[in-house]
């Protein structure tokens, strides 16, 4: 029988790398795997059940919401609140921060999560995949009450981020700052098994993503890359494949994988551009850079931006370090 680690060996193993931490990292997770492995049941089964279409509430963004978003929200919430490790949550379905806290300070969750429990939520109904995105950060202060202050931090504070795809497998990739892991879910056992160790972006890539829809409405800087992504060259393997899946999480999975370069730039609808910082961009940055990638907003780098708000926007560069790079050399050519 071939040997296999589970997240949850992995997890336990991996624990020594924490000098601060007692095991509530290990556990909280553990329990965003968990609330992970009830969401993929639901989302498999979503063209079988009466749950998809419009909820007909609207999130803060103001944009439709389906059932399968409420519901992944409702199952992270419910294992942040039942494992006791986590104190605050912001995720994009609320305006505001949720918090879980006892009166006794002193036994309050350390830690604060951002979520996107369902991204991509335009492609449910669509058989393509979804997602959901995570990143953890530590109180500063445990004797004082959380406030939505403490939860801006930059991104480089972030103490672990994480993705799940909901894909042709499931998978749940993460980081604590120490390299990037995949596991792939194995319905035979109900267990997410070590399947992408140590992953890396290779540092040049052969496709760009970019909704070219918006094609117009972008900075003159981002219309010349595009132009040098298409025009041909076969010592940069140009024309370059061009790659969109409309969900963060799965054109970011193949980022990852194959190299490339993923942009949503600010665009003359989008000033700020349209993916949120907290728990859209910052989470997937700091995956890329652990995996040896680069993050860019424009001239800063994603993980280096000081939030002001919790549902902040951003445009992002992200992928491959030569491809980020070459867009950056657009960008000043351009200035
Ligand atoms: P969502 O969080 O409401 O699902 O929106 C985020 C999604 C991302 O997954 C994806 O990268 C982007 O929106 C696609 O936007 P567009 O349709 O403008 O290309
Ligand atoms: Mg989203």
């Amino acid at each position: 029988m071939m040997a296999f680690k589970t997240l949850g060996q992995f997890i336990i193993e991996k624990q020594a790398d924490f000098p601060y931490a007692k095991g509530e990292l290990s556990r909280l997770l553990r329990d965003i795997g968990i609330a992970a492995k009830i969401i993929n049941r639901e989302v498999n089964k979503a063209g079988l059940v009466d749950i998809l279409g419009e909820n007909g509430d609207h999130n803060v963004q103001g944009e439709a919401q389906k059932k399968l978003d409420v519901y992944a929200d409702e199952q992270f919430i419910e294992a942040l609140t039942r494992g006791g490790e986590c104190c605050y949550i912001a995720s994009e379905e609320h305006e505001e921060c949720i918090e879980i806290s006892v009166k006794n300070l002193a036994s309050n969750g350390k830690y604060m999560v951002c979520m996107d429990p369902l991204d991509g939520s335009a492609n449910i109904d669509l058989n393509v995949s979804v997602g959901s995105i995570f990143s953890i950060y530590r109180r500063k202060i445990l004797d004082v009450p959380v406030s939505e202050e403490e939860i801006l931090q930059y991104g480089h504070e972030q103490i672990a981020a994480g993705y799940v795809i909901y894909g042709s497998s499931t998978m749940l990739v993460y980081t604590t700052g120490k390299g990037v892991n995949g596991f792939t879910l194995d319905p035979s056992i109900g267990e997410f098994c070590l399947s992408h160790p140590d992953m890396k972006v290779p540092v040049d890539g052969k496709s760009y993503s970019v909704n070219e829809g918006n094609y117009l409405k972008f900075p003159q800087y981002i219309k010349d890359y595009i132009k040098y992504c298409q025009e041909e060259d076969s010592d940069t393997f140009r024309p370059y494949t061009s790659r969109y899946i409309g969900s963060m999480v799965a054109d970011i999975h193949r980022t990852l994988i194959t190299g490339g370069v993923f942009l949503y730039p600010e665009t003359s609808s989008y000033p700020n551009g349209k993916l949120r910082l907290l728990y859209e961009c910052n989470p997937m940055a700091f995956i890329i850079e652990q995996a040896g990638g680069k993050a860019v907003s424009g001239t800063e780098r994603v993980l280096g931006i000081k939030p002001l708000s919790l549902h902040q926007r951003t445009p992002i560069v992200i992928g491959s370090k030569n491809m980020v790079n070459k867009v950056l050399s657009f960008m000043d050519k351009a200035q």
